[in-house]
């Protein structure tokens, strides 16, 4: 500290005494001083993180426990806002917020190092004890962050220096050390510049520059090593079984998209799949050493790896339309696969799961807790245990290598990714992770519609047109799809046939427009003859509900 106060001391020399001139030409580059040292403290960050574990970074483990900690409207309103970039857009803002703070502590500690490198430190123990304390966390994942803090410290102290250089001070503090004052003003205006005495730019800018290739260089190798914890490789190397029992074969023009543009296709490419989690770093598994553990109240509970459940007998394939949440009126967080798994029943049953257990806490790797509904996980036809999606492994983002997927149900009470545990409990006993932020415990999908074609607010060329979109209510099936132009009656559209009630089914009516603005409207009702209703709610706490109603201009 010592040393530090000294350093600091000649800043508040010469022109310290009123005039302020200086140092004001001097806060730029302090605040470039500090944004610099931030850059060498996130840099020297990812090194080691390079070494631990892309979990124990430290804008990761930040925005990990800024997603933990942030209230659902924001978070709702994050996932509105920002779509599937929200997770860039909470890095982008993590970094954001870090350059403003790196900036008023190099200012701030261009008159004190105390508070730099305070601040610093601050900085380093955040990110510490988040990275430490994460639900997949542990000591050792504390370490990049003060490695960082630590790294940030010198280079900002390095960076002051020249700002605020001895020269200075030698100058100012002993007046009598014998050099004439000509030789001193001489030094003074050598070693400094123009702004003032102590303010030596040249090694300013060499050593920023070094702060930057440091801080790049550093970035760039833990970048590197973190490819060590990749599985891609893995997964490609990966041999899916045959299914014991194939998925239904499709009729011929099952898939309606192809003569419609616009039209969601029946099924959904991996690539296009939306994807919602709360995972900052996309969870790497490696298939080998894979296991998944049975707990609680089962009689005789095992683990299975991998191997174990790719060499099931019982293997199925099956096409389910999955849905979020989160997904707002005629909104694009639904799609649909084939399924590549085993019967989730069966093997709960081998395992001797008790009466008494109402829901099972399933468990991901990166600490997520996803209560699913125990009957559902029994009795739901096709409910199943997927490493298979769409002729592939499950891809890395979707949760590879085994995720749980159960037709009927939102993704956030079924559909567990980077799936590790099932403990049989209850709901008495445990609150998983969405419940405690108040979302429904229990959540089946509500009956929904959409119009795909044509967009919203789309001018297009008068004459015949087909309005088309899709319609789900997984485990009942779509019965009927109608079409209501402005207030006129409700007209039926054709389906798409009847593949499984799992699926969803598109659905076109072809219309003549004369010129003129449309308000167009769609309804689905079940095969079990529900209506979808056109009462508003929002996604929170357990769907949203309501007819999608766009307006469109014929010309
Ligand atoms: N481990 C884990 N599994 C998860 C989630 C999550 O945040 N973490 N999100 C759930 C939610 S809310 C949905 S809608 C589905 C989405 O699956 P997808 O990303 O493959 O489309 O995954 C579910 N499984
Ligand atoms: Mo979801």
């Amino acid at each position: 500290m010592t040393t530090i106060e000294q350093a600091s001391a000649p800043a508040t020399g010469p022109d310290g005494q009123g005039s302020g001139r200086p140092r004001a030409g001097r806060r730029p580059l302090a605040a470039g001083a500090g944004l610099l040292s931030a850059g060498v403290a996130l840099g020297g960050a990812e090194l080691v993180a390079g070494l631990v574990g892309p979990q124990a970074s430290p804008v990761v483990a930040v925005g990990d426990t800024v997603i933990t900690l942030v209230p659902e409207p924001v978070k709702a309103f994050a996932i509105a806002t920002f779509g599937e970039s929200d997770k860039i857009a909470l890095v982008v803002g993590t970094l954001l917020v870090i350059a403003v703070y790196a900036a008023v502590l190099g200012v701030l500690a261009l008159r004190r190092r105390t508070p730099g490198v305070a601040g610093i430190a601050l900085f380093g123990v955040v990110g510490a004890v988040a990275a430490a304390t994460g639900p997949a966390g542990g000591p050792l994942d504390a370490l990049p962050s003060l490695a960082g803090a630590v790294a940030g410290v010198v280079a900002l102290l390095a960076l002051l220096a020249p700002l605020t250089g001895p020269t200075a001070g030698a100058a100012t503090t002993r007046p009598d050390d014998g050099v004439p004052p000509a030789e001193r003003l001489r030094t003074s205006l050598g070693a400094g510049d123009r702004k003032g005495p102590g303010l030596d730019r040249r090694r300013f800018f060499l050593t920023g520059a070094a702060a930057a290739g440091a801080a790049v260089a550093t970035g760039g190798a833990g970048r590197l090593l973190l490819r060590r914890f990749d599985v891609g490789g893995a997964r490609a190397g990966l041999v899916l079984p045959a299914p014991a029992s194939p998925a239904a074969a499709l009729p011929a023009g099952a898939d309606l998209a192809a003569a419609i543009g616009g039209l969601t296709p029946l099924f959904t490419p991996n690539r296009d799949f939306y994807r919602v989690d709360t995972a900052l770093t996309v969870p790497q598994i490696d298939p080998a050493g894979y296991e998944l553990s049975l707990t609680g109240m089962f009689d005789a509970p095992r683990s299975y790896t991998l191997d174990d459940l790719l060499g099931r007998s019982d293997v199925i394939e099956r096409d389910t339309t999955l849905t979020c949440v989160s997904n707002t009126v005629g909104g694009r967080l639904a799609g649909t696969a084939r399924w590549l798994g085993i019967p989730l029943g069966a093997l709960l049953r081998e395992n001797g799961i008790r009466p008494g257990s109402d829901q099972l806490v399933c468990r991901s790797v990166d600490g997520m807790t996803i209560g699913a509904p125990t009957r559902s996980a029994l009795e739901v036809k096709d409910a199943m245990l997927a490493f298979g999606m769409n002729g592939e492994p499950l891809p890395v983002e979707h949760g590879f290598p085994v995720r749980m997927i159960i037709p009927g149900l939102y993704g956030y009470v079924s559909a567990c990714k980077w799936l590790t545990g099932i403990e049989a409990s209850t709901y008495d006993a445990f609150d998983v992770y969405w419940t405690e932020r108040d979302w429904a415990a229990r959540a089946p999908i509500k009956i929904a519609s959409r119009i795909d074609t044509p967009a919203p607010l789309r001018r297009f060329p008068a004459g015949r047109r087909a309005i088309a979109g899709v319609a789900w209510a997984q485990t009942r099936g779509i019965g009927a799809v109608e079409v209501r132009v402005d207030d006129g009656p409700w007209l039926p559209a054709q389906l798409s046939p009847q593949v499984d009630a799992d699926l969803w089914r598109q659905w076109v009516l072809p219309h003549d427009f004369a010129p003129g603005s449309y308000q167009l409207t769609v309804r689905a009702t079940s095969a079990e003859g529900e209506v979808q209703t056109e009462e508003r709610a929002e996604p929170f706490p357990a769907g949203s509900s309501g007819l999608h109603s766009i307006r469109v201009n014929a010309t």
